[in-house]
């Protein structure tokens, strides 16, 4: 009977795992099969999890807002100022942990000091249509300020992987440096339109019941956005299959994973292993005096999903869904997920950190410690500006490997295992959010009371 009940509470994440397994199986049967899959082929393949990944990106817009507004003007302002204050050092402490524990592991596991290992990069040719000037932190500050929150969805960067849809080989990815409308711009406009969700929120809550209409309306329109998650998330088994599948067909050669990238890909594996269930539960059981494991436990699907789209974005509405399913408080949640969903990402800025060293180690490059501070503040902002699509950290590394005066190609040079780690730096970076969420809701216990006893006062004086 247990087991029953387990099944049937956990059907959707059984699922979403299965299509995870047999589109790995399904994709290795093809490749194995000994033709050259174009990337046109392959595209066919990935089509139907290519419309359950847009079907979950286009509810990030109108789930971002809504949720941050309506959760914002439903606390009162004090509260909400005390719950952004702690979701915001709790984003920075545990991304600043990731990143030290990162740099820690690199420089003592030297994965980058094995000679062979650079003998025959992977380095593609490289469009260099502009330089990359070093002013990629101030695109970070650029992009908080959207001119246009209508484009504020689209993830510009200066720096992106473009494929010829007719190569066979096509992970050797090129890298594109291009301007955009005639100004530089990296990282994901998401932060820009996160920023206007809040200054609205606050607007709204200080308007008082002037804006109840308006705040109704947000809030109406966030659970309907929820329950249209509701029923996308029932695709998940089979968008994940498909979008694994051609994944598993593009990739060339599985050598670079356990041959010369092998130690590189322990390293950062080795990192997010000890952050997720190191630095994290320690953090969570000082915060909340419980054990993370039973949250974790019910997190199956958000990771399954995390992994297999290999985006956090699209994965947001899923984990909001997880997080009301655990019966936190929905305003903490709405307010808390969509802004971690966007500027806290611990495994990249884990991964970024493990990668530019890796890389400098290659090139013997000399790592003074004023480098490795330089590395430890842009992986950070890299992790900050870097949207939550795939592969959007291996793109902003740009920033990071500028700061070494590594050059942008030498990102080719961990191409060839970047499809895999950004499956489980993404899983860690949705799993981060969602335990933030609770630790979050946990500080704020008391000041819920309070705000609520208040409330319940000023209704009795009226
Ligand atoms: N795939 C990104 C995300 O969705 C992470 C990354 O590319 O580093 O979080």
């Amino acid at each position: 009977r247990k087991c029953f009940v387990f099944l049937r509470e956990n059907l959707l994440t059984l699922l979403t795992i299965i299509g995870v397994v047999a589109g790995t199986i399904l994709g290795w049967g093809l490749r194995a099969s000994g033709h050259e899959w174009t990337k046109r082929e392959v595209m066919y393949f990935q089509y139907p999890g290519e419309l359950f990944l847009r079907m979950l990106k286009c509810l990030i817009v109108p789930l971002l807002v809504s949720s941050i507004v309506s959760a914002i003007g439903s606390l009162d302002l004090s509260l909400s100022g005390k719950v952004g204050l702690r979701a915001i050092i709790y984003y920075m402490t545990t991304t600043v942990c990731a990143v030290m524990l990162g740099i820690a592991l690199v420089t003592t596991i030297k994965p980058g000091n094995d000679p062979e290992a650079y003998s025959q990069p992977n380095v593609t040719k490289v469009i260099k249509r502009d330089t990359l000037t070093p002013d990629t932190l101030l695109d970070l500050i650029r992009n908080v300020f959207p001119e246009n929150i209508a484009q504020a969805t689209i993830a510009s960067y200066r720096t992106r992987l473009v494929y010829d849809m007719n190569d066979t080989n096509m992970i050797k990815g090129q890298l594109e440096t291009y301007k955009i409308d005639g100004d530089y711009q990296n990282g994901s406009n998401v932060l820009g339109l996160v920023c206007f969700s809040i200054v609205l929120g606050i607007t709204l809550g200080k308007m008082g019941d002037k804006s109840r209409p308006l705040q109704d309306f947000f809030h109406t329109f966030s659970e309907a956005m929820m329950i249209i998650t509701g029923w996308v998330i029932w695709l998940s088994p089979l968008g994940v299959f498909f979008l694994v599948t051609a994944k598993i067909m593009e990739i060339d050669s599985f050598a670079d994973l356990v041959g010369r990238l092998g130690l590189y890909f322990m390293t950062v594996l080795l990192g997010l292993f000890i952050h997720g269930f190191g630095t994290l539960s320690i953090l969570f059981i000082l915060a909340t005096k419980k054990l993370p494991c039973r949250y974790i436990a019910k997190m199956g699907q958000v990771m399954a999903t995390a992994f297999g789209t290999a985006s956090s974005s699209a994965t947001m509405p899923i984990t909001i869904g997880c997080c009301d399913d655990m019966g936190l408080d929905p305003r903490i949640t709405r307010f808390v997920i969509p802004i971690g969903a966007t500027i806290n990402m611990d495994g990249t800025a884990l991964y970024e950190a493990v990668a530019a060293i890796f890389i400098a180690q290659l090139r013997k490059v000399e790592m003074s410690f004023g480098k490795i501070i330089a590395v430890s503040v842009t992986a950070t902002a890299a992790s900050i500006g870097a949207a939550g699509i795939p592969q959007a950290g291996l793109v902003t590394m740009v920033m990071v490997l500028d700061t070494v005066n590594l050059p942008a190609e030498d990102v080719s040079i961990i191409l060839a295992v970047d499809w895999l780690l950004d499956r489980f730096r993404t899983t860690i970076n949705v799993v981060c959010d969602a335990l933030g969420a609770i630790i979050v809701t946990s500080l704020s216990q008391g000041d819920i009371e309070k705000a609520r006893v208040a409330h319940e006062n000023d209704k009795e004086l009226a």
